[in-house]
């Protein structure tokens, strides 16, 4: 994809779309909420991946009207969900660019006004390089969310600038165990104590810690023995329509 303006005309079009991935609570063996992930939907009938447009949405700026979309759209079928009696969570990417935008908190709440979804069902996914670079601006945009009652996470843990000075000092309330980790498990020593240090880190400073690309039985086990919170990963579920990925709300993970 090339063009900012095709970009536009598929928000109109209505040619972007949610697919939901389930996340496992490990304690209770049960879906407790999705990651929303956006895909395009080309004029072919194909599905265009967000790593092919969210570059080109993010420099041109696109990305902040897509992720108002995005948020309205997730929280909007989350409450569905709730509202049929499925307690759970729903979890949204957000770009460095959209954080940035001056309003971005109001924009929040907006969504939660128009949804009805509780705040507290909310998690917002912010990537480390992110709250580097203008810490201080960060804090204070972190700590409105979090009067709002949202939750943040940081996705992709572990693969960012690893200066840990800010994890203590940012209101984070979970870590997202980038897959890259998940992946190299019982292959490789290294991988299998960093996977270790990390849950541990993050329980001392009280986050909860979620497992991404959790593909394999062996993964899992490791990760529930580790007392790691929340898989999610092919394993648990892929990321699915929502008609589809509803079906693991009432069925054994
Ligand atoms: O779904 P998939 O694994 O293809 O996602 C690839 C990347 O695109 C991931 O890093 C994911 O965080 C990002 N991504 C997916 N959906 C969104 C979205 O709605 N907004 C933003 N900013 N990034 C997204
Ligand atoms: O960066 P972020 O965590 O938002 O990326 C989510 C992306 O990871 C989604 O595009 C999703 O398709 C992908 N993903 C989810 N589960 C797995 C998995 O088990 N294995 C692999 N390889 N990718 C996964
Ligand atoms: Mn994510
Ligand atoms: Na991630």
């Amino acid at each position: 994809l090339q063009l900012d303006s095709s970009l536009r005309n598929a928000l109109q079009a209505g040619d972007f779309e949610l697919h939901y991935q389930p996340k496992l609570q490990c304690g209770r063996g049960a879906v407790c909420g999705f990651e929303a992930l956006l895909r395009m939907r080309a004029a072919d009938g194909s599905l265009v991946p967000p790593d092919r447009f969210i570059g080109l949405a993010e420099r041109t700026g696109t990305i902040v009207s897509i992720g108002q979309w995005v948020m309205l759209e997730a929280c909007t079928q989350a409450q569905r969900w709730r509202e049929a009696g499925h307690d759970i969570s729903i979890a949204v990417n957000v770009s460095a660019r959209q954080f940035r935008v001056g309003n971005f908190v109001d924009e929040v709440a907006g969504v939660l006004a128009r949804s009805g979804l509780p705040a507290d069902a909310l998690e917002l996914e912010l990537t480390e390089s992110l709250l580097v670079e203008d810490p201080e601006a960060m804090v204070e945009k972190l700590k409105a969310l979090k009067a709002l009652g949202v939750h943040i996470a940081l996705d992709d843990f572990g693969t960012g600038y690893s200066s840990l000075g800010y994890l203590a000092r940012f209101p984070i309330d979970a870590l997202k165990i980038d897959r890259s980790f998940v992946a190299h498990l019982g292959r490789d020593t290294h991988s299998t104590q960093l996977i270790s240090a990390i849950i541990d880190l993050g329980r001392r400073l009280r986050m909860r810690l979620v497992a991404e690309g959790v593909e394999t039985p062996t993964q899992r086990e490791f990760l529930e023995r580790a007392h790691c919170d929340e898989l999610q990963g092919f394993l648990i579920g892929r990321p699915l329509p929502a008609e589809e990925a509803a079906r693991c709300l009432s069925a054994a993970v």
